[in-house]
């Protein structure tokens, strides 16, 4: 369960627990307001959302697609406070209108990442140093050409922040939560990644791990048809199913990882650069079809299924065209 931090304050921001793009978020607004922030995957987003009480005026989601059940806890958190909800993922016109009726700030586009968009939204209380932290996370989610990223990319040193975007990327695969939180209290005072103690160490341990997992791998994969598959054990599924694209040019990869409690399974797909199948589109009807949540980008997306219909999915996702 989610513990919200015991402080007076009346603003929170609720932001993606897995990658750049969520931590940067969460840093930039705990920068410009007064703020506290949780961190959040897609498994645990509606209990995250649940915990949010009335002492809050002002609540802040970042980079976290939406699915029909957040948008019953918006509507709830709506009662009792302001939401802005900022993100680039795919939504739904139905919820977009929604959420519009409800009186919800919706900062959102495809084109360029929510930490962009967050930067954008407060860029008149913002310093370079915080523009920077926006870079990282466009270069992070591969939208550094994004038509706001793009510009804000020139204005900076490429090999120092591609440098610094690389450690802090790898370093947050193998960070544990409190780590994490480490990572955003520095970046929310603009520290530059290399100078967080142990980050460095931690972005290398990783590196070491993946070059151990091209090893270990090809034991573990299974495949049907063009869908190549692996638990992801005790790694990140984002790091697996980069893997088995990666290894195998797999047209559509999946690494699960399974909840025992909850019974449902959390899953990383990706897609290769051959492959004509928009992931995000499919994902997002096909995890709605088995009773779970999904979606994202055309390459790179995820889902939370229930483990009973894991198989099925990983099946029906094998005769996408
Ligand atoms: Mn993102």
């Amino acid at each position: 369960m989610f513990e919200l931090p015991k402080n007076k304050l009346k603003i929170i921001c609720i932001s993606h627990a897995k990658d750049v793009d969520g931590f940067v978020c969460a840093a930039l607004i705990k920068s410009v307001k007064e703020s506290n922030y949780l961190l959040a995957n897609y498994g645990d987003i509606n209990d995250c959302l649940k915990s949010i009480d009335g002492k809050y005026t002002s609540v802040y989601v970042c980079d976290l697609a939406i699915s029909e059940t957040m948008v019953d806890e918006f509507a709830r958190i709506r009662q009792f406070s302001n939401l802005t909800y900022i993100d680039h993922h795919i939504i739904d016109i139905k919820i977009n209108n929604i959420l519009r009726k409800l009186g919800i700030n919706v900062v959102h586009n495809r084109l360029d990442c929510a930490s962009v968009l967050t930067y954008n939204l407060f860029k008149t209380n913002l310093s370079r140093e915080a523009g920077l932290l926006a870079v990282y996370a466009a270069i992070s989610d591969g939208l550094e050409n994004g038509p706001l990223a793009r510009k804000l990319f020139r204005r900076y040193d490429r090999a120092f922040i591609m440098f610094e975007t690389t450690l802090l990327s790898n370093a947050i695969e193998k960070a544990n939560i409190e780590y994490k939180k480490k990572i955003v209290e520095e970046l929310c005072k603009f520290e530059y990644p290399h100078r967080v103690p142990g980050l460095s160490e931690l972005a290398l341990e990783h590196a070491e791990r993946v070059a151990a997992l091209r090893v270990e791998l090809p034991n573990r994969i299974q495949r049907i048809g063009k869908v190549f598959y692996a638990s992801a054990e005790e790694d990140p599924t984002e790091t697996i199913a980069n893997l088995l694209v990666d290894l195998y040019d797999a047209p559509i990869s999946v690494s699960y990882h399974i909840n025992e409690k909850i019974q449902t399974s959390d899953l990383s797909i990706r897609g290769s650069v051959s492959s004509r199948i928009n992931l995000g589109k499919r994902v997002y009807k096909l995890a709605r079809k088995f009773e779970g949540t999904g979606g994202g980008h055309a390459k790179t997306c995820g889902a939370t299924i229930p483990t009973s219909k894991l198989m099925e999915f990983i099946q029906a996702l094998s005769l996408s065209k």
